[in-house]
């Protein structure tokens, strides 16, 4: 298998000379667990860590190597280990904002051609979540689609309903409805693999990411369990994990996420609402915040019916989480910076 099977690209290829060294090799990280890093080259799969001097550089988490990242490594032993000394520039990515205090990132997974929003027609259908999934899609450039599983578990009119209600709110996106029991609707997701290209399965615990694998592969190679009598995963799958499949697509299962603190640009807070984004182009004025200014194009809209109200309060609500997290995440890189300041300073002045 060559690299650009797995997707190293001419964009990837740009930036060797600033990170290659003599006797180092490229590959892509294929598994986080803690500490500890599987990589994908050529020839399969190797064990790896991080370099001691790449770990003191870090600044924030989000520099750290993630599962798709492409990394330049050492190898020893034969070539069966390998120590990982440098993370190309991501082409793109998928992130959260992390859970406390720090207002931080979290990656989830990085160079990403699409993002499958995962979710169980049954108990977990949450069009608002969806929006947040979207915008956590566009903010880091990957093409999300909405995949709906268990399509058994309800009658053709609920799920007639659900699709609808996925198409108002997945405005730019792919909507494929399946079921992993009957196999209805399977052969439309499949053919959405590209060779070449990388995928990531996002969604709640429990809506059947692992099980769309197991499918694609052909037998229960990963683990997966059943869902509580009201449908709550239990957190089957634990690590991050990118898999080639025999077709030459690549798909990465991600564990079940419990609360998505997204967002971090406004950027892709409009990408993901952009029938709002259009609307708001004909607001008297070119900073309405679309709730209370006269010639408002937004509330217009959603006057005479043409914007549904739910999705304009999930709007608002998005749209404030988002300035609030951006704000003070932007002053904390702020004080950070003044604190290393201040402790290079105190240093200084000890040894003086
Ligand atoms: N009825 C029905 N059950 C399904 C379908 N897809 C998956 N399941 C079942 O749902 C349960 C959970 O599936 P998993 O594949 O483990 O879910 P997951 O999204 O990987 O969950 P985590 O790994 O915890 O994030 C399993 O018992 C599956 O057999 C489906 O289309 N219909
Ligand atoms: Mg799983
Ligand atoms: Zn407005």
């Amino acid at each position: 298998m060559k690299l650009s099977n797995l997707g190293f690209d001419p964009w990837f290829e740009k930036h060797i000379s600033d990170l290659h060294q003599v006797g180092h090799g490229i590959a892509r990280i294929s598994a986080v667990d803690r500490g500890s890093y599987l990589i994908r080259n050529e020839n399969g799969e190797v064990p790896a860590e991080l370099a001691g001097k790449f770990s003191y550089q870090v600044e924030s988490p989000a520099d750290l190597p993630c599962v798709g990242d492409w990394v330049t490594v050492q190898y020893y032993n034969d070539d069966t280990a390998a120590i990982i000394h440098g993370v190309f520039p991501r082409k793109t990515f998928l992130r959260r904002r992390t859970a406390g205090e720090n207002i931080d990132f979290q990656m989830i997974a990085a160079n990403i051609d699409g993002a499958f929003i995962v979710q169980s027609c049954h108990f977990d259908f949450n069009p608002r979540r969806m929006d947040r999934y979207l915008v956590m899609a566009a903010d880091g450039k990957v093409e999300p689609i909405v995949i709906l599983t268990k399509t058994d578990l309800i009658s053709p009119d609920e799920l007639d309903l659900k699709l609808a209600i996925t198409n108002s709110t997945a405005i730019t996106t792919r909507v494929v409805a399946l079921s992993n029991v009957s196999g209805d609707g399977f052969d439309a997701f499949k053919e959405m693999l590209v060779p070449g290209k990388t995928y990531c399965l996002l969604g709640s615990s429990g809506v059947g990411k692992t099980t769309l694998i197991n499918r694609l592969i052909g037998q229960a190679a990963f683990n997966t369990k059943a869902v509580s009598g009201t449908g709550e995963g239990t957190h089957t799958t634990t690590r991050r994990q990118l898999i080639v499949l025999g077709q030459g697509a690549m798909l990465i299962d991600t564990p079940g996420m419990r609360e998505l603190g997204l967002l971090g640009t406004g950027d892709g807070f409009n990408q993901g609402f952009e029938d709002i984004a259009l609307l708001s182009k004909s607001c008297r004025y070119a900073n309405c915040s679309h709730e209370h200014e006269s010639g408002c194009a937004v509330r217009a809209a959603l006057k005479d019916g043409e914007l549904n109200k739910d999705r304009y309060d999930s709007y608002l609500k998005l749209k404030k989480e988002s300035e609030y997290y951006e704000m003070s995440y932007l002053d904390k890189r702020k004080k950070d910076r003044a604190f290393g300041r201040f402790m290079k300073s105190a240093k200084k002045q000890m040894r003086d």
